[in-house]
């Protein structure tokens, strides 16, 4: 088939002097890329020869080929699936029309049922005056007859006569899903210089056979291209996010800070909300806000002496707060759930904090030394996570049910907004961001709050880019951290930022099962702009 697909192509190459891979399988009734691939191969024919120029002390390759190839990228309709089938049957609309019986017209309910597409059929033929709705919702025929004209342009379509529907038609028809604009990429073929309808190919491999049978001496074989670009390799492809991930976790890493373990989707809602001062009743703790696992239901383990007291600040307040005076319940604070936030292993990274430093405190107790010693057993930390958390949302173009969250803390002696505010120009400097504005907000954890903002050039506009905060006492003080330590933390999406890096208007082509897996092959590794000035 190869050999005589050549010879054929090059037969019509010696009689036209031009063929194009496309129309030259068509004519032929065989596979497109069956032809693309014998003009690949005789491509390959001819000799690469090189030319020296002796006078210049150069030389350069040259090649005499049998054919001349350039790729071609041209656009056509073509008619679709149900296309086709329309282009048989008639369109939905004419099918509707010729199922409303003449005289005592149909039942709307009946003609529904009466073809597969009836609903698109009946709202077509209605917008099309060939039908009406009476008040007995029994359709009639507005018309003796009518022009199935859909039908009429997809047989054109199909049969290679686009310019029968104009430009407008041609949209409807896309819109229905009744035709596709296919990009057809195919090959030009020329007769090259070194042209013949007669070719000995060029062996590209010495085989143990023609050794053994001797008839290498017969043969010609391809020169070494050492020109030719070598074969990708073929590997995996990290997905955007992943790429920007590594790039935040550099940022971080930079800054001396170190990464928390944040491989536990589920929860406790104690971790998740009680922890941080959340109270029971608060909105966000409801099924509509937070996913809840019905297996395991609840949670078991807690440091029941903290416990008690978030239970305390909860209900009765303490360490200078009021507390909400709510009867707080251990069965709310057992329930397993998906985290909705990586706060929640920021919670369980500074109570292990807290208790490093209370074991250090008992044991300097014991031996009688000051607060000077204790400093030295609490260490100021900076921790980060990056990682996948789960929200009950209302889906729409840049938000799903779940979001990878980048979060920020740091525990030191007496940290102040001031020292949130200087942290958060110093990593957003680091992404070439540089110009920041503060919102105050509310976060039920962190008090004072503030929305962080950024000028996006592009867009002429101010972006929210984070929340941050002070983590409140509530929070702190159960867990036994010094009174005069304060942590301050923010928090941003890894989603956001990607899809601004790649482009991307909508998270389904970011994430998900549609994803076009060309996309995360195709785009480059990711730089975000980047300073060495902090
Ligand atoms: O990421 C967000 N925006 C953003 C981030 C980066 C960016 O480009 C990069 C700089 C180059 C562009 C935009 N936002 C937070 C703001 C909005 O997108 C917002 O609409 C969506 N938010 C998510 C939550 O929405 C339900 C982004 C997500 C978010 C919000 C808050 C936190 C974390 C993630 C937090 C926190 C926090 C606060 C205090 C203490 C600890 C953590």
């Amino acid at each position: 088939m190869a050999e005589e697909l050549d010879r054929r192509i090059l037969a019509e190459l010696d009689v036209t002097g031009h063929v194009n891979s496309y129309d030259f399988a068509t004519k032929l009734g065989v596979d497109h890329q069956l032809v693309v691939g014998a003009v690949k191969s005789l491509q390959s024919v001819g000799d690469v020869r090189r030319i020296h120029l002796r006078r210049f002390g150069s030389s350069f390759a040259a090649s005499f080929q049998v054919i001349h190839v350039e790729q071609k990228r041209k656009e056509r309709w073509e008619t679709t699936g149900e296309g086709n089938e329309v282009a048989e049957r008639g369109s939905h609309e004419a099918i509707v029309f010729h199922a409303v019986d003449r005289d005592r017209g149909t039942l709307q309910a009946d003609l529904m049922k009466s073809s597969p597409n009836a609903k698109v059929g009946f709202s077509k033929a209605m917008s099309a005056g060939w039908i009406r709705l009476d008040k007995e919702a029994t359709v009639h025929r507005k018309v003796e007859s009518i022009t199935d004209t859909v039908q009429e342009l997809l047989k054109a379509i199909r049969d290679g006569r686009v310019g029968d529907a104009t430009d407008a038609q041609l949209k409807d028809l896309k819109k229905r899903k009744l035709v596709s604009l296919v990009i057809i990429k195919s090959l030009d073929v020329t007769k090259g210089t070194n042209f013949s309808t007669s070719v000995q190919k060029l062996e590209t491999d010495l085989t143990p056979e023609m050794l053994t049978a001797g008839n290498w001496k017969d043969k010609k074989f391809k020169e070494y291209n050492f020109d030719a670009r070598g074969v990708l390799p073929a590997s995996g492809h990290l997905h955007p996010l992943l790429k920007v991930r590594t790039e935040y976790r550099q940022i971080f890493l930079e800054m001396g800070f170190t990464e928390m373990p944040t491989n536990n989707f589920v929860e406790s809602s104690f971790w998740n909300f009680d922890a941080l001062f959340q109270p029971q009743q608060h909105p966000a703790r409801d099924a509509h806000d937070t996913f809840f696992i019905k297996e395991p239901k609840c949670a078991h383990e807690f440091p029941m002496d903290y416990l008690e007291r978030v239970k305390k600040v909860h209900s009765e307040g303490g360490y200078g707060s009021q507390g909400y005076k709510y009867d707080w319940k251990i069965e709310e604070a057992k329930k397993n759930i998906l985290r909705t936030h990586t706060t929640a292993v920021s919670a369980r990274m500074l109570y292990k904090l807290a208790q490093v430093f209370a074991e250090g405190k008992a044991s300097l107790d014991l031996l009688h030394l000051t607060r000077l010693s204790l400093q030295d057993k609490f260490k100021p930390v900076k921790y980060f996570s990056i990682d996948r958390v789960f929200r009950n949302e209302t889906l729409d173009a840049t938000h799903l049910a779940e979001f990878h969250q980048i979060e920020g803390v740091v525990a030191d002696y007496d940290l102040t907004l001031g020292d949130l505010i200087g942290v958060l120009h110093q990593f957003f400097s680091k992404l070439g961001i540089k110009k920041l504005r503060f919102k105050p907000a509310y976060n039920p954890y962190t008090e004072p709050s503030m929305e962080v903002f950024s000028y996006h050039e592009g867009l002429k506009k101010w972006v929210e880019v984070g929340n941050s905060g002070v983590f409140r006492p509530e929070m702190l003080r159960p867990m036994g951290l010094p009174d005069d330590v304060s942590v301050i933390a923010w928090g941003l999406s890894l989603e956001r930022p990607t899809m601004i890096k790649y482009g991307i208007d909508n998270i389904r082509d970011l994430i998900g099962h549609k994803v076009n897996l060309q996309m995360v092959y195709d785009n480059p590794l990711c730089r975000l702009n980047k300073t060495t000035k902090t």
